[in-house]
């Protein structure tokens, strides 16, 4: 059986497990704390970082490389395309997703996790949710009509649904101003995968 060091609340690791519901692939779970330096994961992996996923004798410890490996391995372009455009332009919004919205969210999230209320730093969390104003706005005209980042419903989506998720829950939700997103949030929520791979928790401060 295949295994994933994971941390419920990470948006790499949440995106690996919607993957994993969507193609139906059964793992076991051993999870990490922050902060915490996993022995096995120290061992696994070169940037000590999760998802490390372990299929017998291969170890993959880059959530990109995870999404590719389980796409040819076990479900072949069920979640990337095998046209090279489309595959590309579905890629660069998965990048998107993890360096720029993952970037601005974390100004929110590292703010209000780390502190509580009456400490957070105001500044810093309108700087995150302008920036992540922007992020929603490139990211509507991008979806324009269509019902999924993809061709159909693809890595990306996966990728998207847990930043859009770690949004939701600290307090930055997509919201009306954003129709098509608001629309496409909804029926990614509505995959059973969205409900299996959901975090058990989110850090708060005390
Ligand atoms: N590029 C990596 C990034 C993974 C990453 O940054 N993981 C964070 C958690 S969100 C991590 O493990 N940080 C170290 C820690 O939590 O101790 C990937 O896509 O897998």
């Amino acid at each position: 059986m295949l295994t994933l060091y994971q941390r419920t609340d990470c948006p790499f690791c949440w995106k690996v497990r919607i993957a994993l519901a969507e193609l139906d692939i059964e793992y076991q779970s051993v999870d990490t704390v922050l902060g915490e330096k996993h022995p096995e994961v120290q061992r696994l992996s070169p940037t000590g970082t999760v998802p490390v996923l372990v299929d017998g004798d291969v170890v993959i410890w880059e959530s990109a490389v995870i999404f590719d490996y389980l796409d040819s391995r076990y479900a072949p372009e069920k979640l990337i395309s095998r046209d090279p455009a489309q595959q590309a332009r579905e890629r660069l919004l998965h990048v998107y997703s993890d360096k720029i919205v993952g970037g601005c969210l974390k100004e929110i999230v590292f703010e209000k996790r780390s502190k509580p209320e009456s400490e957070w730093d105001a500044d810093r969390i309108r700087e995150g949710e302008n920036h992540w104003h922007t992020c929603q706005t490139w990211l509507q005209q991008k979806l324009g009509t269509d019902p999924f980042f993809g061709a159909r419903y693809c890595a990306t989506d996966c990728a998207l649904a847990a930043r859009f998720g770690v949004a939701e829950a600290y307090g930055a939700a997509v919201n009306m101003e954003f129709p098509s997103l608001l629309q496409w949030y909804k029926a990614v929520t509505e995959r059973p995968s969205w409900k299996k791979a959901y975090p058990t928790s989110f850090i708060r401060s005390e």
